[in-house]
């Protein structure tokens, strides 16, 4: 095995090797963070290597060290000065929000999973987030490698947007940095934000700690070679440098170029750093069978601490001033641990809150999202103007978008096609004529960069409303989309981020395929923290968008695709300022016998069917199914004590599964037949009319169900 880092003494590089001071940096500073970051790696291993199972004195349930990274992510923080620089960063990343402000006590505190920190205790203490209103800020990371790209893309976009449209100067001049390691280059992400970021010249720097190892894999897996800075040579609008990550004169004059680079506004940069990982991958890694002893005992051989020691002393520091760090180090670092170590265990009773805004996060905001001012100035109203013209949907959808960039210069839209054509379902058409290029714009095709990037300008304060082309487009941007939705949960509300993505799927005038026509609506409702909304309607359309854009939550809107094609969904236009709340029902017509719950355009076909059965039916058009309106719902199966859902999602675990489990948990003495449901059956939506027509509810087979269970 190893030795112990304690054990080891790498040799000082000579002395004639040391490059001069660079003067422009502050060392002492850049020493103190690496050392500390040093020492507490330290104490967080050194319990780890005394595990014999599960070990009762563990220090951090989930241990990731940043030794070998730490020197060179201190100076590049300390290039990060500027109030409105953010970093996006992965979990190394200790030592760069060390130097950014975070408290050893937090630092130790979020590990050990005590209350505070990054998430409260929810969340690996590594997977980190640093909000500060006076800035920098790191964004808040993710779990997924490869998941941090497209936000940093997000925020740099937004400093440009702060900057040109909205002319606030004080973000002239600030950047995005992300980082990552040499594995994370291989991910969509990586390569969907380099587009954004090279396609729009953004104030990006990509910032690559190459330890040559994704947890076991070496880097010649990730890119050919294993140089991503040597395959990128010939990529246009990006500054690149590839250095030594422990030699602390390079590190600083590389850091120092590519930053100056980045916020002279000529475009992007990227730094690759060669670094060793001087630890494990994590925790629970012993290294075994994938790396020698003399591979290790080489890398120790690099160790960037000493060289740092060797570059200041004695040109900044005394011998004896470095000897005075150490102990302050190490006084600082014991202080800390102590002071998180007697932190409470989090509070177990609050796990449920953050899930969506809480009334009182008015009073502690979250970072991200309209600032809460500007949100009341946008109330609305639930009163709908009677005397509209009559719209279609799609049309409704267009004013509505319209009239929210009008009075919300906030606002940006955007994604695949939506600027100059308006869209392919001409949705947006004229939006961009109107308000520019800067605020309805085309894409890249990358629907991971879509949502990565509304994530980040919401989290700048912009509110974003992406256009996925068709639902089933979506699938690449899962990651991003499950990650936005528990965001303000996993930094216990440090951090929010609410976008709007509108969708449009489900079947087609006659027409459907597997991937144009997906409904997969269940996916979102069961995605913690989205909103959902599926309106039948113009009017809805109008009412729930609004309510969407002005929300502190994200949300997700469903444009039927049979909706835009047809008049089907037409209604009069409710007003400028009309919003419905998300979460409430319509009882669309009063009945007695049953009750018909929908949403979508599964609601014409019901009204249909109603119509033609000349029964008492109570029908419900559900218009959002997260959150869900259960009152609504079972207030009106109580009285009938019948409940038919009718939904175009596939069967099997859809929304419909979930409205019979309430009712059957909580109205099942009040029901006088079982609960059913008529669904698109579990198989893909077919291509020719007659296929499509087999596999969707009628107004025909909605009407025979009602009389069945009518009967039963
Ligand atoms: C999307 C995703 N796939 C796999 C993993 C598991 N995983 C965690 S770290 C890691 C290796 C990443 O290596 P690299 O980006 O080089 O960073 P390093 O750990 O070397 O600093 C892997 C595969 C993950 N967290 N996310």
């Amino acid at each position: 095995m190893p030795a112990p880092p304690s054990a080891r003494k790498p040799t000082p590089p000579p002395r004639d090797a040391v490059d001069p001071i660079d003067p422009r940096f502050d060392w002492r500073k850049i020493a103190y963070h690496t050392l500390v970051s040093r020492a507490m790696d330290d104490a967080e291993e050194a319990t780890n290597r005394n595990r014999t199972s599960v070990p009762k004195d563990h220090l951090v349930l989930y241990q990731f060290s940043a030794r070998g990274h730490d020197m060179a992510q201190c100076v590049l923080a300390s290039r990060l000065t500027h109030a409105h620089d953010a970093a996006s960063a992965y979990y190394r990343s200790r030592p760069l929000l060390l130097s950014l402000g975070l408290t050893i006590e937090d630092g130790f505190a979020s590990p050990l999973g005590r209350s505070g920190g990054f998430s409260d205790g929810r969340d690996i203490g590594v997977v980190c987030n640093f909000p500060c209103a006076d800035g920098p800020i790191v964004m808040p990371m993710s779990g997924d490698v490869g998941s941090q790209f497209t936000p940093a893309a997000g925020w740099a976009q937004a400093i440009t947007y702060y900057r040109d449209v909205l002319k606030d100067r004080s973000w002239r001049g600030a950047i995005a940095v992300v980082l990552g390691g040499e594995a994370s280059i291989a991910t969509n992400g990586f390569w969907s934000c380099l587009t954004m970021a090279t396609t729009l010249k953004l104030p990006l720097l990509f910032y690559v700690e190459d330890n040559g190892l994704g947890i076991s894999v070496r880097g010649g897996m990730q890119t050919p070679g294993g140089n991503i800075a040597a395959n990128l040579a010939s990529f246009g609008n990006l500054l690149i440098r590839d250095g030594d990550g422990t030699n602390p004169g390079q590190t600083a004059a590389f850091a120092d170029e590519v930053v100056a680079h980045v916020r002279s506004g000529n475009g992007p940069a990227l730094l690759r750093l060669t670094v060793p990982r001087l630890s494990s991958h994590s925790g629970p890694d012993n290294q075994k069978g994938y790396r020698s002893d003399a591979e290790i005992a080489q890398d120790w051989e690099r160790d960037p601490v000493p060289k740092l020691k060797a570059y200041l002393v004695p040109a900044v520091l005394s011998e004896s001033e470095w000897a005075a760090l150490e102990r302050q180090v190490e006084r600082d670092v014991s202080f800390g641990l102590t002071a998180a170590r007697a932190r409470n265990a989090p509070d177990a009773t609050g796990i449920r809150k953050h899930i969506y805004a809480e009334s009182e996060d008015a009073e502690r905001p979250a970072f991200g999202g309209m600032p809460a001012s500007e949100r009341k100035r946008l109330a609305g109203s639930t009163t709908s103007k009677e005397s509209g013209e009559q719209l279609r949907f799609a049309e409704a959808v267009r004013r509505t978008l319209d009239q929210e960039l009008t009075v919300n210069p906030r606002l940006v839209v955007f994604g695949e096609d939506v600027g100059v054509k308006g869209g392919v379902h001409l949705v947006t058409e004229g939006l961009q004529r109107k308000h520019g290029v800067a605020r309805v714009f085309d894409t890249s095709l990358s629907e991971e960069g879509i949502i990565g990037r509304a994530v980040g300008m919401a989290i700048a304060g912009l509110v974003p409303v992406a256009e996925i082309q068709f639902r089933k487009y979506a699938d690449p941007a899962a990651e991003q989309l499950n990650n936005c939705g528990t965001l303000r949960w996993r930094t216990a509300n440090r951090f929010c981020a609410p976008i709007v993505v509108r969708m449009p799927g489900g079947f087609g005038k006659d027409v459907g395929d597997p991937w144009h026509s997906l409904s997969a609506e269940v996916q979102w409702a069961h995605a913690i923290g989205w909103q959902v909304a599926m309106p039948s309607n113009s009017a809805d359309a109008v009412g729930l968008l609004r309510a969407a854009m002005r929300s502190p939550n994200p949300t997700i809107f469903f444009e039927h695709r049979s909706l835009l094609m047809t008049s089907d969904g037409s209604a009069r236009y409710p007003g400028d300022d009309y919003v419905i709340p998300l979460g409430t029902a319509r009882v669309m017509r009063e009945g007695s016998d049953l009750t018909l719950v929908t949403w979508g355009a599964m609601v014409h076909r019901a009204v249909e069917a109603v119509a033609s059965t000349g029964a008492s039916v109570e029908l419900i058009d559900l218009r959002t199914i997260a959150p869900w309106d259960k009152a609504a719902v079972l207030a009106s199966v109580r009285k009938t004590g019948r409940c038919l859902i009718v939904h175009e999602d596939t069967m099997t675990a859809g929304f419909g599964a979930e409205i019979a489990a309430v009712l059957a948990r909580e109205a099942f003495w009040e029901l006088d037949a079982p609960v059913d449901r008529l669904c698109v059956e579990d198989v893909p939506m077919p291509y020719h009319p007659d296929l499509l027509a087999t596999v969707l509810p009628s107004a025909e087979s909605i009407a025979t169900r009602i009389r069945h269970l009518l009967e039963a």
